[in-house]
């Protein structure tokens, strides 16, 4: 058993060390506005380009210690000089991380983008891509995301099988554009806002296309974009033996694609994903895996949002550093379904917030993120200083 709040020292060395140099990636988007199709409400202070939208990361990275890098979509965080954005970010101790791609919202792609009959459109959707991997180049991203809204909404609309062709062809352009040291990550989504077929459906699809790409082609977890009662973590394990499990888009979701706060729905499930995590050994900054955040603050504060989430994440993480391994092998061979198990609920069971006020107090940072933001007055200072210009916003 664990103790019941176990300290920094209950840790082996080297989960220890693991909790210290985690790092997770947030999205530029989750600064901005953003809502429902019903509605978009507006928040005092929220930034009016990506310069303002990274030292917000800038802050959340101040408070967690765990949020190094921004991952910027384009064309919303378009600037004319990416040089000066990556210095910018640099100047507050944060790298650009992935650059996502944008085909969803151009009239053209009403049909589809990369999956295009038109090869007019097709061919604008690809350089789109091609622009992103310029785009890389200049602000020193690691990894191009796409994220394809393609699909069809009532049956014989396209043929399934020549949209898979006409996306295969395309992401061999794409992918023969990347540098040697640059990755190309393809997400999937069950449905929306294609509701009879998707063309990047599930980790099937997209690990397929991987596989003909190449090494450098890797699979994203969006944890929202899932049926109802799938077995997330199972995907985590398959696609982390076969070296594919390239990124995490982390959020919560209680019906569709909520985009809500990582851990707030099941922090269960979040355990078990990070229990997959540490028992694959894939947690290490070098493991491969870009843990990123893929969320909206529609109604909360954006960005005690994310200092949220990023404390979520790293006690789902500290709960799977803390599971007795041995234990686990032990009663699993033995066949004990009673005994295993309840090693993992233990661990889930256990209170990691002391342990990790210690952690952040060994790194000169404040026991506790949320409150040391809040107290800091900088939620004052944006809502005061940025007025006028154009509120950025989830599309805009
Ligand atoms: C699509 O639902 C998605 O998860 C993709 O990652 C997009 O880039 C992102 O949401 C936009 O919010
Ligand atoms: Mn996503």
């Amino acid at each position: 058993m664990t103790a019941s709040v176990p300290s920094l020292s209950d840790l082996s060395d080297e989960a220890r060390s693991l909790l210290k140099t985690q790092s997770i990636e947030l999205p530029s988007w989750a600064f901005g506005n953003s809502g429902t199709r019903f509605r978009v409400f507006t928040t005092a202070g929220v930034p009016r380009d990506p310069y303002e939208k990274i030292d917000d990361v800038a802050q959340v990275n101040k408070y967690t210690g765990v949020t190094p890098r921004v991952s910027l979509h384009i064309p919303w965080d378009k600037v004319d000089d990416y040089e000066a954005l990556r210095k910018h970010a640099e100047d507050q101790g944060v790298t650009i991380g992935n650059i996502n791609s944008n085909v969803f919202q151009d009239e053209d792609y009403k049909l589809g983008s990369l999956t295009n009959s038109n090869e007019r459109i097709r061919r604008k959707a690809i350089d789109h891509h091609l622009e992103c991997i310029d785009i890389m180049r200049a602000t020193g991203s690691p990894a191009l995301k796409i994220w394809l809204a393609d699909g069809t909404n009532y049956p014989g609309q396209d043929s399934i099988r020549a949209r898979q062709d006409r996306l295969a062809d395309s992401l061999a352009e794409i992918y023969a554009a990347l540098d040697d040291d640059q990755e190309l990550v393809l997400e999937y989504k069950f449905f929306e806002p294609a509701f009879y077929h998707t063309d990047v459906p599930d980790w099937g699809t997209s690990l397929v296309h991987c596989l003909a790409l190449g090494d450098r082609a890797k699979v994203v977890l969006d944890t929202g974009h899932h049926a109802p009662g799938t077995n997330i973590e199972f995907i985590v394990a398959q696609l982390l033996r076969l070296g594919r499990l390239g990124a995490f888009d982390f959020n919560s979701r209680f019906y569709a694609d909520d985009d809500l706060i990582v851990g707030a729905a099941d922090p269960y499930q979040l355990f078990r994903i990070m229990n997959e995590i540490v028992s694959a050994g894939a947690l290490a900054p070098d493991s491969g895996v870009n843990f990123m955040l893929d969320q909206c603050h529609n109604l909360e504060e954006k960005i005690p949002g994310e200092i949220r989430s990023a404390t979520n994440v790293q006690e789902a993480t500290a709960k799977a550093l803390l599971v007795d391994r041995e234990a686990l092998d032990q009663a699993q061979r033995a066949g004990d379904v009673l005994a295993a198990n309840d090693i993992l609920v233990d661990a889930y069971n256990t209170d990691v917030r002391p342990l990790l006020a210690e952690l952040r107090e060994s790194q000169g940072l404040a026991p506790d993120p949320m409150k040391a933001f809040l107290e800091s007055g900088y939620l004052d200072k944006i809502r005061s200083e940025r007025v006028g210009g154009t509120a950025a916003g989830w599309g805009a």
